[in-house]
């Protein structure tokens, strides 16, 4: 083989090497943007509580842009909640106490941004902050 056809034969090997992993890297990325971060979010005593910590209303921090699905239950037995965040539009039905649960799926806004998450009828009782960064 000549060093001409030698180095053709690189370019080639080097031009499928680099499609190959091109072609990988998107699918992952293609995977990826549709995957969600699940977050369970359950009202108990007048207060949220987010995937099984014990924290009452705490922080939730997102991720710019991000794909978020909410699983809301309400275990407050003989009170309604419901699961809102007033800035971006997002809210669940009110629910009864007894198990009931919505999920809610959304994408996180892209700018990061600090707003609040509350339940409608028990404002003041049960709200916490939301952040994205
Ligand atoms: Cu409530």
């Amino acid at each position: 083989m000549t060093v001409k056809r030698k180095r053709h034969l690189l370019l080639v090997i080097a031009a499928l090497l680099t499609g190959t992993v091109t072609l990988s890297l998107r699918t992952l990325r293609a995977v990826d943007s549709e995957a969600e971060r699940e977050l369970t979010i359950v009202a108990r005593q007048m207060a949220f509580y987010v995937n099984g910590n014990l924290q009452p209303n705490p922080s939730i921090v997102f991720l710019p842009g991000e794909q978020i699905a909410i699983e809301f239950i309400n275990r407050d037995r003989g009170v309604v909640h419901n699961f809102v965040i007033p800035a971006w539009n997002l809210r669940t039905d009110l629910l009864k106490g007894d198990g009931s649960s919505e999920r809610l799926l959304f994408q996180v806004p892209l700018e990061p941004a600090k707003t609040d998450y509350t339940c409608s009828i028990h404002p003041t009782m049960m709200t916490g902050q939301v952040r994205i960064r």
